[in-house]
């Protein structure tokens, strides 16, 4: 097998199956582009299950990256993913905003895949390599690809929140999911809150030192070693997405929705994932008192809905987007009229440019997520707007937040102080909205998701060159 001296680790691959199901599609996530430069130039491999249960995927190359399919069966998909990752640790992570679910069999079944999955990292890299693992499906294959292999250095990027330590003690595996991450030398959070609660937890559970970033874990040499874990806001590809704002065809795209929305005054937009973390229902709660109270009305604006289909397997998921099309629909048939919607709500995915086009036709795009990580979508908008124009109605409680200062920012759990922002967003005249812009397309631009990266690795690089320079003692 060859030997990679960069490995990404993350619970999929970067491809997608073409449609006739034959070949290999590069997947359209900004993860994927963000390494894609240090994949090339690093000889890198990257190991994650190829969307597919029960199918055996043998290793391949895919425009100059080596690929390691880890299979998952139905039942892991069912156990470890749906179950364990997406009902147990998402909703606790996100403060509990549905319940989480604790069962026994899904943290075997996260174990035993967190297991398989470090054992391919371990057989793919090459003595002394960098390995950077993603997100919260293998918070164990730190601490477990460290054990597999000590010479290793190893990278840890956390995309969603970290909880409070209240919140995060309620996990029966508190401990052995420190102990995980804590297996990586550099753990990289969305925001610095992330980085504290994570900092607290262990405190509170394994009784280890903290200084400023670092954490000194015990080693298996009976010393200790420092593992740093602090805050590496993710970015965009923001080139790209003004790259696309600038094409004519996009901007005809967007006139021509504003034309089949009856040219109403104003759009206000949200795209999100069908996901009770983005806060959808507070969003139309506060849409639907504006006309209900007569302070707008849907010749005024039109809110566009995009909600991407999510995790439709998953219970909670089922119920949210009942209780949203339902709300949706009692709010369409009370104030529709034969021109104008309220709402135009759309369950579906859609490619990239008609997602821009949507921006660029969205006088007021609306994030109201009660948690979210980061929050690509909102930065994602600014990026789009060229002409410096646009509202970025954005919640508190986004990672988002922390940067983007400029924007509108809200408490969705208030609903009244939402109608007051989003009244606000419609009628702000255009010189206050291109003050905004600007300082928030500057923010994005200056730093994007290259920056991300390049500053992750520049610090793992540093743990990189100690170990090298100890191997060569
Ligand atoms: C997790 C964290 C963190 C959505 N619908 C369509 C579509 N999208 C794209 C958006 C954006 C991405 O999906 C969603 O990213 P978000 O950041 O908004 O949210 P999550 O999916 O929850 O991502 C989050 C992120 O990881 C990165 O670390 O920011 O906090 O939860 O890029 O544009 N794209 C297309 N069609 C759609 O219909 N093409």
């Amino acid at each position: 097998m060859p030997q990679a001296d960069f490995v990404v680790v993350a619970n999929r691959l970067p491809v997608d199956r073409t449609p006739d199901g034959e070949g290999w599609r590069r997947s359209p996530g900004g993860l994927v582009t963000a390494l894609e430069p240090v994949m090339r130039s690093a000889e890198g491999a990257w190991v994650g299950w190829a969307g597919q249960a029960d199918v055996t995927v043998e290793p391949f190359d895919f425009e100059g990256t080596h690929l390691v399919p880890v299979p998952l069966s139905a039942a892991d998909v069912q156990l470890y993913y749906e179950g364990f990752s997406n009902d147990t640790i998402w909703p606790l992570y996100h403060d509990v905003i549905a319940a989480p679910t604790y069962k026994r069999a899904w943290w075997d079944a996260y174990v035993k895949v967190n297991e398989r999955f470090a054992r391919a990292a371990a057989d793919v890299t090459a003595e002394g390599g960098i390995v950077w693992v993603q997100d919260y499906q293998l918070q164990l294959v730190p601490k477990l690809l460290r054990e597999l292999r000590p010479d290793l250095t190893i990278g840890y990027f956390h995309h969603i929140p970290f909880p409070a330590y209240g919140l995060y003690s309620q996990l029966p595996w508190r401990k052995q999911v420190l102990e995980g991450l804590l297996g990586a030398d550099v753990i990289g959070f969305q925001r610095v809150a992330d980085a504290g609660n994570f900092a607290r937890a262990v405190r509170r559970q394994l009784r280890y030192e903290t200084k400023a970033s670092g954490i000194l874990v015990p080693d298996s040499a009976g010393g200790t070693r420092v593992a740093l874990a602090k805050a590496f806001p993710i970015s965009i590809d923001a080139d790209s997405y003004i790259e696309l704002a600038q094409k004519p065809e996009i901007q005809q795209r967007a006139k021509e929705i504003r034309e089949g929305l009856g040219n109403p005054r104003k759009i206000l937009l949200g795209v999100d994932r069908l996901d009770y973390t983005k806060g959808i229902r507070h969003r139309l709660k506060a849409w639907g008192e504006l006309l209900e109270d007569g302070r707008a009305t849907v010749e005024d604006a039109t809110l566009v809905q995009v909600a991407s289909p999510s995790r439709e397997r998953v219970d909670a998921y089922v119920q949210l987007r009942d209780e949203i099309e339902m709300t949706v629909g009692r709010i369409n048939g009370d104030y529709d009229t034969t021109t104008h919607t309220a709402i135009r709500y759309l369950h579906q995915s859609y490619p990239r440019e008609e997602m821009v086009a949507l921006f660029l036709a969205a006088d007021v795009m609306l994030v109201t997520a009660l948690r979210d990580g980061m929050n690509l979508v909102a930065k994602e908008y600014v990026a789009s707007r060229i002409d410096n124009r646009g509202v970025l109605v954005l919640s508190e409680f986004a990672g988002a937040a922390d940067e983007m200062g400029s924007a509108l920012l809200v408490n969705p759990h208030d609903i009244d102080g939402l109608k007051d922002q989003i009244l606000r967003a419609i009628d702000m005249p255009a010189a206050e909205q291109g003050r905004r812009m600007r300082a928030l397309r500057k923010r994005v631009r200056d730093h994007d998701v290259e920056d991300w990266s390049r500053e992750f690795l520049d610090a793992l690089s540093v743990f990189h060159e100690k170990s090298s320079s100890a191997a060569a003692a």
